[in-house]
């Protein structure tokens, strides 16, 4: 629905929930114009009582989110593996609604907190809802879902005060983490720059957990699925996300809503890594149903076979985004779960939720949750019940009202076999070499990334033991590691313990995510009385050509008179912004005063150092020298930092530089801001 549909729905009278016209909703029924309010009125009663119930519990995890509608569509299809039709038709496209969160804060928290982002993907199938319900780390803390309670209660804020607010940085989360080290991979991803993604379109995503494919002969594969974004996978630094959740905590929801109204619709690519049942135990170090391991893609490539799309916005928040009920169980003919133990748990999780959230058990009649399919069977009455069953017989078998053929898929039918016991299997036992695995694949600036992250973290837990313990197992990890988080936190420096196996994986890394497409990036242009008109023209034409946001920043708003003698408008006053709401900045030729303003030089400098491309010209690269930036005019061509561009020229550098997301390799010890 478009807002002119919504205009139209209003030209109608106004009513109460009765259907009975108002005639006044701005003057509450009183005895006499300056008496007493009358508990007569049923229009006040019921705005009120409506008012006052508009809030519904949040999610206990992943509260804060943004949706998006939008289609899949296989292009590989695998019959082979599976009977799910929407894997299998290349013709046919599925509708989606997909919602990507938080884990940690309430509802109203920043977007840019350090954390695991959701990823949870409803699938409208011609079979059936199908929710894959995931997460950008391919990973999770536990292995088994009967300590999600205890990893959410530490992770939270603490239950004394509530405190503090979406973040792991206090002792009950570390705590907690050390006497439990079957989080030590996860963690490493939480303290990648993984849990600061730069957009929810420039991130991946995954289904964590090992599925089962089934095919038309009852043959299982299990599978892993992946998400890759078309715009390559990107993070903010730390410095940067903090910053941003003060300027803009509604920044990925705002950056995801932008992009669908601008048409420029964000997509990914469905991967699957395939692993025959024979296959099951062929891995070292691993076991399939252990959901804090991956499978590397050097073992297992992940094959490319069909693209989302996010083409359309909610038409309304609440109705939506609030109101969809995922459930790890919605799995159609074709797909089956497996005996993960973290999975198993979700079974029950989910659907157990949604009646606390929306309810009752009727939540499945919503339309964000209501399969593209008829649905036929004798579940009935319950809270909000929307259909309306006719006739008498509402049970089965029955001889009196008909009954609809019951020929559904079989499950895959798996041998149990095992004596009923409270047990981790042996074969979950390794808790580091995959945290090994992952620092061994990081680049350089990506370790030090993590080592800050861990600094900032344990920096902020009080209690000395549990900053010991931390060191002792990341000792276990990489010593080096352990060495340069122990220098951070004063921690005594601990003995090498265990040797670092040496193995790495390079799909791991973001460093490699390079020239990725640039439409959607936003340019900050800072401008000022005498600015070069000609310039900064062409750069804005070239660059919105290309699908990137350039804003024109002026020392307040209105225009600036440029070079050329004429008003040149700007975009917003720079006091109203900050660089962190930026991937590039470009510091033009001719406004002189520009390297005088306090709120012109901290731009510059602060998106130098968040690594990101800055362009500057002639009166410009004074502005740079005031900041603090490096700036070698001997040779302009000095290419040891691309993202630092000089030329009179800047389009192509600065295209090149935002291919490339970020220079993080850059020392920015100096920067002032
Ligand atoms: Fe969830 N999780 N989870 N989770 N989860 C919820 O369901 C739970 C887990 C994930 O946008 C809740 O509707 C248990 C792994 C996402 O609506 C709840 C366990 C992964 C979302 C719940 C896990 C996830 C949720 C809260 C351990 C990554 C947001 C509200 C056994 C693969 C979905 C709700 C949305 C939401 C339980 C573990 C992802 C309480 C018990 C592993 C993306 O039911």
């Amino acid at each position: 629905m478009t807002a002119t549909s919504d205009h139209r729905a209003f030209t109608e009278a106004l009513t109460t929930d009765q259907g009975i016209r108002v005639a006044d909703t701005d003057n509450s029924l009183r005895a006499g114009a300056r008496g007493p309010s009358l508990l007569e009125d049923f229009h006040l009663r019921e705005k009120l009582m409506r008012f006052d119930h508009e809030r519904i519990p949040e999610r206990v995890v992943y509260a804060r989110g943004a949706g998006a509608h939008g289609v899949f569509k296989v292009h590989e299809p695998l019959d082979e593996y599976t009977t799910a039709d929407f894997l299998t038709d290349p013709d046919a496209e599925t509708p989606v609604f997909v919602r990507f969160s938080t884990a940690q804060g309430s509802r109203g928290s920043g977007d840019t907190a350090r954390d695991v982002r959701g990823f949870a993907t409803k699938f409208y199938t011609r079979q059936g809802n199908f929710d894959l319900v995931g997460n950008n780390m391919p990973v999770f803390f536990i292995q088994d879902g009967i300590k999600f309670p205890d990893l959410v209660h530490a992770l939270k804020p603490e239950p004394h005060h509530e405190m503090p607010q979406a973040t792991s940085a206090h002792d009950t989360f570390w705590d907690f983490v050390t006497l439990q080290p079957e989080t030590m991979h996860h963690v490493m991803w939480l303290m990648s720059d993984r849990a600061l993604p730069r957009s929810y379109r420039m991130m991946q995503g995954f289904g964590v957990h090992t599925f089962r494919l089934v095919n038309g002969h009852g043959r299982g594969t299990f599978v892993k699925f992946h998400w890759t974004p078309a715009l390559g996978t990107h993070s903010l630094c730390f410095d940067e996300a903090q910053r941003i959740a003060g300027q803009d905590p509604d920044f990925h929801r705002r950056d995801l809503w932008e992009a669908i109204e601008a048409g420029e619709h964000p997509s990914w690519e469905l991967g699957v890594q395939l692993i025959p049942e024979e296959r099951a135990f062929a891995f070292d170090d691993l076991d399939l149903l252990d959901a804090t391991k991956l499978i590397p893609e050097e073992l297992v490539p992940v094959v490319p076979v069909g693209r989302l799309t996010l083409n359309r916005n909610p038409d309304n928040y609440f109705a939506e985004t609030e109101q969809v009920a995922f459930n790890v169980g919605n799995v159609v003919p074709g797909i089956d779960v497996t005996d993960d133990p973290l999975l198993q748990a979700r079974l029950f999780s989910y659907p157990d939720t949604q009646l606390n959230r929306l309810g009752g058990p009727n939540y499945p009649q919503l339309p964000v949750n209501r399969p593209h399919v008829p649905v036929r069977n004798h579940q009935q009455d319950g809270c909000h019940q929307q259909r309306v069953p006719t006739g008498r017989a509402n049970y089965l078998p029955n001889s009196l009202g008909g009954s609809p053929p019951v020929t559904g898929p079989e499950h895959y039918p798996e041998l149990v076999d095992g004596p009923k016991e409270r047990k981790r299997s042996e074969t979950f036992a390794d808790h580091y070499s995959q945290a090994t695995l992952f620092w061994n694949s990081m680049s350089r600036w990506e370790r030090t990334h993590i080592v800050d992250a861990f600094h900032y973290e344990l920096g902020k837990v009080a209690t000395m033991a549990v900053r010991v313990r931390m060191v002792e197992h990341l000792n276990r990890v990489d010593h080096d590691l352990a060495v340069a988080v122990a220098a951070g936190i004063g921690v005594e420096e601990p003995v090498p313990s265990v040797a670092n196996h040496g193995r790495a994986s390079a799909a791991l890394s973001q460093a490699g995510s390079e020239r990725c497409p640039v439409t959607t990036r936003r340019v900050a242009v800072l401008m000022g009385d005498g600015v070069s008109a000609r310039p900064v023209a062409a750069l804005f034409d070239d660059l919105t050509a290309r699908g990137i946001t350039v804003e024109l920043l002026g020392p307040v708003d209105g225009t600036v008179s440029a070079d050329d003698g004429l008003p040149m408008e700007v975009t917003r006053a720079i006091g109203t912004v900050s660089s962190v709401l930026y991937d590039a900045v470009v510091v033009p030729d001719g406004a002189l005063a520009l390297a005088a303003d306090g709120r012109a030089v901290r731009f510059a400098a602060e998106a130098y150092k968040h690594g990101k491309a800055v362009a500057a010209t002639g009166s410009g690269i004074d502005l740079l020298h005031r900041a603090g930036v490096p700036v070698n005019l001997s040779d302009v061509s000095d290419l040891r930092d691309p993202a630092l561009i000089l030329d009179a020229n800047p389009i192509p550098g600065l295209l090149a530089a935002l291919a490339r997301h970020r220079n993080f390799d850059r020392d920015v010890s100096t920067i002032p801001a």
